[in-house]
């Protein structure tokens, strides 16, 4: 494998351990190669605090000629809350700077890179470009659109049911697929549910274990019991309850610095966000199984007429204990 694209998986890793602490910053990893090995790693691991590149070359003492940094993303060049990194890179003598890809910030958006490049850096670019972006598709969207990226997560059966004619849906997947959902959920910086999921399931939506995420807990619809877990549990500071339509909750979502919003339903509440074009991502997990035709469907009220249906576009599919897991995206038409 090309070297640049194995440091670049690795700062890709690094930055993922970042994932769902950021907001509203991007997670991003960084990595230091001398001699053809790596002598220092960082991550960034929460807004306000050191971005990647300070948090891996802080732990380097003396910088050799030959040394490549590996960044995740395009380094910053104007001050924010912190000072710019391509000052630390140029201080630290770096000679050479291996990029994923550059940073959708306005404030940003190449300058880092002809930066470092005016001051004699050499700099490459696009290295696992496709990851990289992947990774940050959520920053991006909300700097670029004011909205926030959104994921609809659902576990049906192979007819596409997510829960039996009483309503009952736990559980439909199988322990290996719930546990992936917990990752999905230390992903996100909000987890979005309608109030009938609350009344059905009384779930916590908490990622465990947290790994020190702390996700807003929003309710589409405000009639939950007071008894329910999300009112009454540890992070019941975490509960939002929002009675708006969804483009409303997602825009005041993003303005509490949320990026990335995990849809857990249920199927009426992911027939509100298909029809208004406002899923970037599907999760779905599908378990071998039946429920017939009184179950409740993933897509729940008005469905389409074959001409005008809405077309997705499978990215990833793999076996999960007994269960599938598809990766979607809608395809734009
Ligand atoms: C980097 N490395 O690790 C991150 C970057 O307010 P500040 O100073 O933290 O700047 C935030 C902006 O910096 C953010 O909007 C994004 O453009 C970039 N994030 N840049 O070089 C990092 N997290
Ligand atoms: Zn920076």
């Amino acid at each position: 494998m090309d070297k640049h694209v194995q440091f670049m998986r690795r700062a890709l890793e690094l930055a993922r351990l970042g994932e769902g602490l950021t907001r509203p910053n991007p997670p991003v990893g960084a990595l230091l190669v001398q001699n053809g090995k790596i002598t220092s790693e960082g991550f960034h691991k929460k807004a306000g605090g050191p971005h990647a590149e300070v948090n891996c070359l802080k732990k380097v003492p003396k910088v050799g000629k030959t040394a490549t940094l590996y960044i995740s993303l395009e380094p910053c060049s104007t001050s924010g809350r912190t000072p710019p990194c391509t000052e630390l890179i140029l201080e630290r003598g770096i000679r050479r700077v291996v990029v994923g890809c550059l940073d959708p910030n306005p404030a940003h958006a190449g300058r880092g890179i002809r930066k470092l490049r005016r001051a004699g850096v050499e700099v490459i670019t696009g290295v696992c470009r496709k990851e990289a972006e992947a990774l940050i598709a959520p920053f991006a969207k909300r700097m670029l659109t004011g909205m926030p990226y959104v994921t609809l997560k659902l576990g049906i059966t192979l007819d596409g049911k997510i829960a039996d004619a009483s309503g009952k849906s736990q559980w439909i997947t199988g322990p290996q697929a719930r546990k992936k959902v917990q990752e999905l959920r230390r992903r996100a910086d909000a987890i979005l549910v309608g109030a009938g999921t609350v009344r059905a399931d009384d779930p916590s939506l908490l990622p465990r274990p947290a790994k020190g995420r702390t996700p807003w807990r929003v309710v589409a619809g405000s009639t939950i019991p007071k008894t329910s877990k999300l009112l009454t549990d540890e992070a019941a500071a975490q509960t939002l309850l929002m009675d708006d339509s969804i483009e409303m909750i997602l825009a005041d979502l993003a303005k509490r610095d949320v990026m990335h919003v995990l849809c857990e339903g249920g199927g009426e509440m992911a027939g509100s966000l298909i029809r208004a074009g406002l899923v970037d991502e599907f999760a779905i997990f599908m378990a071998p199984s039946l429920l017939g035709g009184e179950g409740f469907p993933m897509v729940g009220k008005k469905g389409w007429a074959l001409k005008s249906m809405p077309h997705l576009s499978f990215h990833a599919l793999e076996k999960i204990g007994d269960d599938v897991f598809i990766q979607a995206v809608p395809v734009k038409e």
